[in-house]
């Protein structure tokens, strides 16, 4: 944890006041970790405003914010309070939470009972279904953000926020703090995609398949048990990891392999996971793949803007948040594609009678 050199939560707070308005919504409090420029504040502002605007959970949560020296090629990271709950419990609070299609859907499919049966990978890396009812399988970890959007009451607050942001030192002047006409300019990372990126972590865009991906290997790194318990007596899943599949009916939170978003057990698949830095794909566990383009996917290019696309949306609507406007429906899809499969037909029919 970053010491606080400076600390201005009431003037922010103040600020934000005024954004809120009585209808229910997200409040987020900045806390400053070091001076931000007003230009950054700005941007931090217009990031945290934006997920104000997309969720309706009336709670209140607090980030603290800084730039400090990180890792080569590393834009920002995100660290967030957690808390624990077992895994009937959260089925308990994601049932009572419900309210859209997805959450419908998400809550259906959940399993049954007090333990997750899943595949799992080993400490030595192999993987193996893990059935064995142990701590691994019965509790998980919410970020306190996620927990306060399922109705949750935890501890945070302006001296122990949920999560601490830190951007890196070393983009601070490739930064673009604002957009004009929604974009910034080629040569410049935009500081609020990489913000509400790093929101998204902080509301609960975790995977415990990152801790199993950087304490697996012969070296036991972590200093944990043997290879063969390594990861069974203690918590280590999110939330989102409910909703972490490889096929039909088969949770898989294993490091590697092909895992996806899914809300309907394993049917459909909405978007790839990344599957682990050091023994999956070379990204960290707790993204969306890095080919196609989320606003969780681990990386941001130069000159590109966005927010949330549909798939962060409705990951974030299935772990607990309520959004404030319905992502499109499955039916929305549909037309979209079938309009796409008309296109392609008409064409093929074109080369058929050209031929
Ligand atoms: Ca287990
Ligand atoms: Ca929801
Ligand atoms: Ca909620």
């Amino acid at each position: 944890m970053h010491a606080r050199s400076s600390f201005r939560p009431a003037t922010l707070a103040l600020a934000l006041a005024g954004l809120a308005s009585s209808a229910q919504a997200l409040d987020i409090v900045l806390i400053q970790n070091g001076s931000l420029t007003a230009q950054q504040l700005a941007g931090f502002e217009s990031a945290a405003s934006y997920w104000e605007r997309m969720l309706s959970d009336n709670v209140t949560v607090y980030i603290e914010v800084g730039f400090g020296n990180l890792g080569s090629g590393v834009l920002a990271e995100a660290s967030s309070t957690k808390t624990l709950v077992s895994y009937s419990a959260l089925r308990g609070l994601l049932t009572a939470d419900a309210q859209s299609a997805t959450d419908t859907s998400a809550v259906a499919h959940l399993q049954s009972g007090s333990a997750l049966t899943f595949q799992s990978t080993q400490g030595n890396l192999t993987s193996r279904l893990d059935n064995d009812g142990s701590t691994n399988n019965r509790q998980l970890f919410l970020t306190t953000a996620n927990a306060k959007a399922l109705g949750q009451t935890v501890g945070t607050g302006l001296s122990q926020p949920d999560a601490s942001i830190t951007f890196a030192n070393g983009f601070a002047g490739s930064f673009a703090y604002s957009r004009v006409n929604g974009s910034v300019p080629a040569g410049q990372m935009d500081f609020i995609t990489v913000a509400e990126h790093e929101i998204g972590h902080a509301l609960g865009f975790v995977s415990g398949v990152d801790f199993i991906d950087n304490c697996a290997g012969a070296a036991n790194p972590c200093g944990l048990e043997t290879a063969a318990n390594r990861f069974e007596n203690q918590t280590i899943f999110y939330s989102l990891d409910l909703f972490r599949y490889s096929a039909a009916g088969v949770l898989d939170l294993r490091v590697g392999g092909s895992p996806y978003f899914s809300v309907d057990g394993g049917a459909t698949n909405i978007a790839g996971f990344s599957t682990g830095q050091e023994h999956g794909d070379g990204w960290q566990a707790s993204h969306f793949v890095n080919s196609g383009l989320t606003l969780m996917k681990p990386t941001v290019s130069f000159g590109q803007s966005y927010d949330a696309f549909p798939q962060d949306l409705t990951a974030f609507d299935a772990i607990g948040w309520d959004l404030a406007a319905p992502v499109p429906e499955p039916a929305s899809y549909a037309l979209l594609i079938g309009g796409l499969g008309v296109v392609a037909w008409a064409r093929r029919r074109r080369n058929a009678v050209s031929a």
